[in-house]
């Protein structure tokens, strides 16, 4: 029998079709030559890595799975993988994708005008446009039906006053798409972020994400014209849809870096020689890796599945919270492990296990933390809200 690819023991690149193995390539590569190259640097200063934007959008990557207004059209599948290979390389290289895509191009696709359609979402997708979203504040971001956000009618305008927290792009953003309360509940809302009363102001000192932007949006009687709410949506379903497309991806990104973290280990204990013969030949560390591919192949399975279900539209929002909580607490894991692994060189840049584990510190709380989705697969099981 040949040899298996250790990072895809089940073979599920033979999962996919010509068309999805062609874009995890030429994602791959294009990750492999632009982004690998940058990242260590841009994650050491704390920058964001915006000189790659317009090929990430010539590749078709923003809002790649809508169709029409300039977007690609492409399967579930196929966006799930361009997050995995994204963030082979790095999370914050993902998130990009991921609020550009899922909260900001869908709930304009999904609950906008055909005006605000046509005026964003093809400038958006060539990355002229980008895109933040605002939904968690300051006082907690778990419980986003306790917003405090407020926009109130001014003839054909909306002011609107209050403060978001945490809000990747923020201060790179053209537009917001931001929550906020009504007297006919939660509507979204689309900011031009030069309107006056607007302003972002980026966190400072993260310790994880190094390479996105974070920021706190502040709106100080922002006045919004009334054809810039998404007229098509009220209740907090409106944005819960959006994460549910976001959280979708997230299933597959956290696997790019679990994989990239074991490539990194198999190397290293193959190469280091440790009391007469190579780490990798101890039971002890053969039993680490091993693990380490069982949970890989668990997410990736995982994650195939559900990418499936999601094309043929029969994807249920507790199935993406179990993968959201398995494969990101996965990838968490093995990070560490990883980091470990490597003994004291892991504590460098030079290796990728410490990037991604910090990394994935943010993944694992943002889209909802790992308790939220162990009790919304709690409340399926047992009927019991208990939040
Ligand atoms: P609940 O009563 O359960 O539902 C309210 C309405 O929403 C509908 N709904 C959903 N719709 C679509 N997808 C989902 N996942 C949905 N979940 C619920 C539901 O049917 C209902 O509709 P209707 O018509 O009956 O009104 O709401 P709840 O208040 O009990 O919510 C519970 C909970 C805790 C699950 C929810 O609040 C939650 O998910 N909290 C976590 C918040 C969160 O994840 N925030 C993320 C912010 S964005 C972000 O982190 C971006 S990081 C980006 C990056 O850099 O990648
Ligand atoms: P809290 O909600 O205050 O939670 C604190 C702790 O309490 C957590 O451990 C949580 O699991 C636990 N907890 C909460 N409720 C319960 C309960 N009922 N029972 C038991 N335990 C509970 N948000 C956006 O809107 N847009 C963005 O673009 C965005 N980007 C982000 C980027 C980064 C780098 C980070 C870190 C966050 C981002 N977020 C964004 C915010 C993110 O979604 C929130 O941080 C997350 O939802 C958690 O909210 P919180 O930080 O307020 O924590």
């Amino acid at each position: 029998m040949p040899a298996l690819d250790p990072l895809d023991l089940y073979r599920i690149a033979d999962e996919l079709t010509d068309e999805e193995r062609m874009i995890r390539e030429s994602v791959a590569r294009f990750v492999d030559s632009k982004a690998m190259p940058l990242i260590a640097e841009c994650f050491d200063e704390g920058r964001f890595p915006s000189e790659l934007v317009p090929e990430i959008a010539e590749l078709g990557l923003l809002g790649s799975s809508l169709d029409g207004y300039g977007c690609a059209g492409l399967n579930s599948v196929s966006y799930g993988l361009i997050c995995q290979e994204l963030e082979r390389c790095d999370s914050g290289l993902r998130s990009f994708v991921s609020v550009q895509s899922s909260l900001c191009m869908y709930p304009i696709h999904a609950f906008g005008s055909e005006a605000q359609k046509e005026q964003w979402l093809p400038r958006m997708a060539s990355g002229e446009v980008i895109g933040c979203f605002g939904l968690t504040e300051p006082h907690g971001g778990s419980d986003p039906a306790n917003m405090k956000t407020h926009a109130k009618k001014d003839g054909d305008d909306w002011i609107l006053n209050g403060a978001k927290m945490w809000i990747t792009n923020g201060s790179i953003a053209q537009i917001a798409i931001v929550w906020a309360r009504t007297d006919d509940g939660i509507q979204g809302f689309i900011v031009e972020t030069d309107s006056d009363g607007f302003e972002a102001r980026d966190v400072k000192a993260k310790m994880s994400l190094r390479a996105s932007i974070t920021s706190e949006l502040y709106f100080d009687n922002v006045r919004v014209p009334d054809a810039n709410r998404l007229p098509n949506v009220k209740g907090l379903k409106g944005p819960l849809s959006c994460l549910t497309q976001a959280r979708y991806g997230i299933t597959w990104g956290p696997i790019g870096a679990a994989q990239a973290c074991l490539a990194e280990a198999l190397r290293y204990a193959e190469d280091r020689e440790l009391f007469r013969r190579p780490l990798s030949a101890n039971q002890a560390v053969q039993l680490r890796l091993a693990d380490m591919a069982r949970r890989i192949t668990g997410a990736q399975l995982m994650s195939l599945r559900l990418g499936r279900l999601k094309d043929a539209g029969e994807m249920h929002p507790t199935q993406v919270s179990l993968a959201k909580w398995n494969n990101v607490r996965m990838a968490l894991d093995i990070a560490r492990e990883c980091r470990d692994l490597l003994g004291g060189s892991g504590i460098t840049l030079e290796y990728v296990p410490i990037r991604h584990m910090l990394n994935l510190e943010s993944v694992i709380t943002y889209e909802g933390t790992e308790t939220i989705h162990q009790l919304v697969v709690g409340r399926e099981l047992t009927g019991h809200n208990a939040f």
